[in-house]
């Protein structure tokens, strides 16, 4: 059923020849069941108090654009980030504008690139634990997901010390264990 779901997609993708009467069908429908999917996430695991991060990819299953604004987790504070050069060094920074996955497309999450932060764990991330995440969506909607946690050495990220976000209400008391993540 999945399959045919998806050729349906194609079929409308592919029908790209100026005539746009097929676009005013899916309109109404219970085809609100799946609309994106996290596939083989994991999280780093962690200590207590430490940031860590969770992975994996984004698959949209839908004929339209879906933009992650935001994630939540029982387990630590989320935010989204995507890494950047900053004076020859990566550093990551939250995402503007969240995550966009085009319409039938993914979008990776993986160490050194986009991912989902674990601000500060409230206890230790250990190899093997499973974590439960929602991510939010820009239309309302929410996809929940678990992650089992794997140990990594890292891909030597740091977080911009330099960094202000002004109204955010980041709180960031603990600023000192980011720095710790730099070998
Ligand atoms: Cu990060």
């Amino acid at each position: 059923m999945a399959l045919a779901g998806a050729l349906t997609t194609l079929g409308l993708a592919g029908c790209g020849n100026g005539d746009d009467t097929a676009a005013a069908a899916p309109t109404t429908g219970p085809s609100a069941a799946t609309t994106l999917t996290v596939k083989d996430p994991w999280v780093k695991a962690s200590k207590a108090g430490v940031m860590t991060a969770a992975f994996g990819t984004l698959v949209n299953n839908t004929g339209a654009a879906i933009t992650v604004v935001g994630a939540e987790s029982p387990a630590s504070p989320m935010e989204l980030h995507e890494m950047t050069m900053k004076d020859g060094k990566m550093l990551m920074q939250p995402k503007q504008g969240g995550f966009v996955i085009e319409a039938g497309g993914t979008h990776e999450l993986s160490p050194g690139g986009d991912h989902l932060m674990l601000m500060k764990p409230a206890a230790e991330v250990a190899a093997g634990d499973e974590v439960t995440f929602t991510l939010k969506l820009a239309d309302g909607k929410t996809v929940p997901f678990a992650a089992v946690a794997k140990p990594f050495a890292g891909a030597g990220e740091s977080y911009d010390p330099g960094m202000s976000m002004p109204g955010s209400g980041m709180p960031m008391d603990g600023a000192s264990p980011m720095a710790s993540m730099t070998p």
